[in-house]
């Protein structure tokens, strides 16, 4: 379970099913056998289950925001071994009555796209997340520091329109670093106007700014900040289902 306090929407029945985990946390490099093993094993009613797979650069906040959705310190963080980093990574948990699987992706530089090959990986790893939860993913978040210069991260942009297009209808920005913004001065709002062309295009392609989310990471134990913050991207995952 990752919370242990009253969840103010949560019935009696999800709290309950809050303290049985549905299945077992793991780091993995899933083959093909394991992932379809793993489905089965642990496959709950489709309405139930939420299906996540998080992109970005190195550094842009993945482990931090999987680990806010999980309510716990679980993605691997940047002090372990590299090999931590290299690989797809999933974990699971029971939050608000949902079964929620999460697939942190490798990070990537920006400078190393321009490298055919790391281009090649990041895509491979994306697509094989599907793999991996056995279905589809409901939602890809695509996470973005809020520090970040953001004309840099259109390469991450045009990445994403030559080769996962596809995945455009089913993207979420979520901007982490939110409480970087705020004793800037810097609305959500205010944020969003100054963002690139070239960004301003892709959040309408996305659906305009009801698929943006912030997120403020620094405080991953806040009980009430969580709450508020994956409430909310639930609800933004539940428009893609
Ligand atoms: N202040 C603050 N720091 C954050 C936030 N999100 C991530 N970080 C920090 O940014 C660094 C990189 O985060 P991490 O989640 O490991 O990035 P990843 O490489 O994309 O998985 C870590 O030092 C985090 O503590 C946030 O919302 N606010
Ligand atoms: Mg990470």
């Amino acid at each position: 379970m990752s919370f242990s306090y009253d969840h103010p929407v949560l019935r009696k029945e999800d709290i309950l099913k809050e303290k049985k985990p549905a299945f077992q946390t793991q780091r993995t490099n899933l083959t093909q056998k394991d992932a379809v093993s793993h489905s089965v094993a642990d496959r709950k009613e489709d309405n139930d289950e939420l299906r996540l797979v998080l992109f970005g650069t190195k550094q842009s906040g993945k482990s931090s925001t999987g680990d806010m959705i999980l309510g716990e310190a679980k993605f691997p963080s940047q002090c372990l071994t590299k090999s931590n980093t290299s690989i797809n990574v999933l974990h699971g948990t029971i939050r608000c009555g949902k079964t929620i699987k999460i697939i942190e992706t490798p990070g990537f530089r920006i400078s190393e796209l321009a490298r055919e090959d790391v281009k090649v990986n990041v895509v491979k790893n994306i697509n094989t997340a599907t793999q991996q939860l056995g279905e589809e993913p409901h939602a890809y978040l695509y996470i973005i520091s809020s520090k970040t210069n953001l004309d840099q991260e259109t390469r991450v942009i045009d990445l994403i329109y030559r080769r996962l297009r596809k995945l455009i209808d089913k993207i979420i920005i979520v901007f982490t670093g939110f409480d970087f913004l705020q004793p800037k001065g810097l609305s959500r709002f205010t944020y969003l106007e100054s963002l690139p062309d070239k960004f301003k295009t892709f959040v309408a392609d996305c659906n305009g700014e009801s698929r943006i989310i912030f997120f403020d990471n620094s405080r991953l134990f806040n009980e009430a900040l969580a709450h508020t913050q994956v409430s909310k991207l639930i609800k933004i995952v539940e428009t893609l289902k």
